[in-house]
């Protein structure tokens, strides 16, 4: 019998942070994990190398829903993100290795194709209106299919999703960048440029925008509600999801479609969201959600009430979590969306993905596997560099969510 013979951390910032394991087998096939956790890296990364890997060696590389069990069940305490991402990781890096083993590419074991292609949307963004729109007008002419759109609040410094470089980066700076917010000022003006999109691009594309956690239930039922004539793919994040039951306040009075959970961890953590019907996508990933393995069992049970998926894929979840997406996405029945920023070159130096775009579409690789591989001496060259996500504050200075 193959067993685990070595699992190796790499915790590397080629651009930004990621954490990376490696699971060795006795026959010498690897596979890949991602473990990253934006702000916290090291706390997983311990997690990892003190917790779990000692738990590994030796074991059965194949029996990997045994294995799932086995470290969930058996840390006792449950769930968290720290927790679930480590988890994640070591489940990813199993079936990239059954991949591997089996001379098939991971969506086939998942039961093959569903679709063609993963329909995916980026992130247009802008200082002001006119620039906001250009960014629009530079997705669509790269032929996606559905863009977000963020516009800076005027006079307001730290609305969230406006990009500075050539991807958003939020997690930019050593300590926490505290960031003024506006809840009013964002109410007033954020409807006028999903609007001016509209008027000027039209509806033969997918719209999208991100609240990022920022509104009351009420707020966000009036912000629905306002906007439902530019009739957005979906409103994300409209409130801070722990709160379950605010959903479906929101939903008594809007149709603008919402999406949730690309910081909830577990099936417990979106069980109501789902079977009281409260939202339309789920947007957990691989990468914080348990793994392949456990997003599968989400994406399942969101098939049965009708809510589709449309996993988390900013710039913190590595190569390694976008190509098990892809693979996810494309053999799910009730797939809806992927999101996609990109990453830096830097980021491609150390990790090759055979992910390509096509058509406003992400393709799987065909190779063995997820078909993503780890360059260690490349990596050698960006070691780590602590940076934190900012803090919000409203403007009589007190916290406010981020
Ligand atoms: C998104 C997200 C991200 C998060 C980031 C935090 O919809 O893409 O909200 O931009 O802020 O992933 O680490
Ligand atoms: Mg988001």
């Amino acid at each position: 019998m193959s067993t685990i013979e070595r699992a190796e951390v790499f915790v590397a910032s080629p651009g930004r942070t990621f954490v990376t394991l490696r699971i060795t087998t006795s026959d010498g096939v690897t596979g890949l994990g991602d473990a990253t956790l934006n702000g916290r890296e090291l706390a997983v990364a311990s997690y990892l190398q003190d917790h779990l890997v000692p738990l590994l060696i030796g074991k059965d590389p194949a029996r990997i829903e045994d294995m799932w069990q086995y470290l969930y069940k058996g840390a006792y305490w449950r769930r968290g993100p720290v927790t679930m991402t480590a988890i994640s990781a070591v489940d990813t890096a199993l079936w990239d290795i059954k991949g591997k083993v089996a001379g098939l590419p991971v969506y086939q074991l998942l039961g093959g194709r569903s679709r063609d292609g993963v329909m995916v949307y980026s992130h247009a963004s802008g200082t002001d209106v006119p620039s906001l729109l250009d960014d629009v007008q530079r997705y669509l002419d790269l032929g996606y299919k559905a863009v977000r759109a963020q516009a800076a609040v005027p006079d307001v410094g730290g609305t969230y999703g406006v990009r500075k470089g050539t991807v958003y980066e939020p997690a930019a700076s050593t300590l926490p960048d505290e960031q003024p917010w506006d809840t009013e000022a964002y109410l007033r003006f954020a409807p006028t440029y999903l609007d001016a999109v509209r008027e000027r691009f039209g509806f033969g594309f997918h719209l999208l925008h991100d609240v990022h956690h920022r509104l009351t239930p009420i707020e966000a039922a009036r912000f629905g509600k306002r906007v439902e004539d530019a009739q957005l793919f979906w409103m994300e994040d409209p409130t801070p999801a722990e709160n379950q039951e605010a959903f479906r306040l929101i939903r008594q009075h809007t149709t603008t479609p919402l999406a949730v959970g690309e910081v909830l961890t577990s099936i417990w953590d979106v069980q109501h969201l789902i079977t009281e019907q409260l939202i339309d996508y789920v947007r957990t990933t691989v990468v914080h959600a348990g793994g392949i393995t456990h997003l599968r069992r989400i994406f399942d049970l969101a098939a049965l009430y009708q809510v589709r998926t449309g996993s988390h894929g900013a710039t913190d979840l590595s190569p390694v979590s976008l190509a098990a997406a892809v693979h996810v996405d494309i053999t799910v029945p009730n797939f809806g969306i992927q999101e996609y920023m990109g990453h830096v070159d830097e980021t491609g130096e150390v990790f090759r993905s055979g992910v390509t775009f096509a058509d406003g579409m992400l393709h799987p690789s065909e190779e063995p596997g997820l078909g993503v591989e780890y360059d260690e001496k490349a990596a050698e060259r960006f070691p780590y560099e602590p940076r934190y996500l900012p803090v919000a504050r409203r403007l009589d200075g007190s916290v406010h969510d981020w």
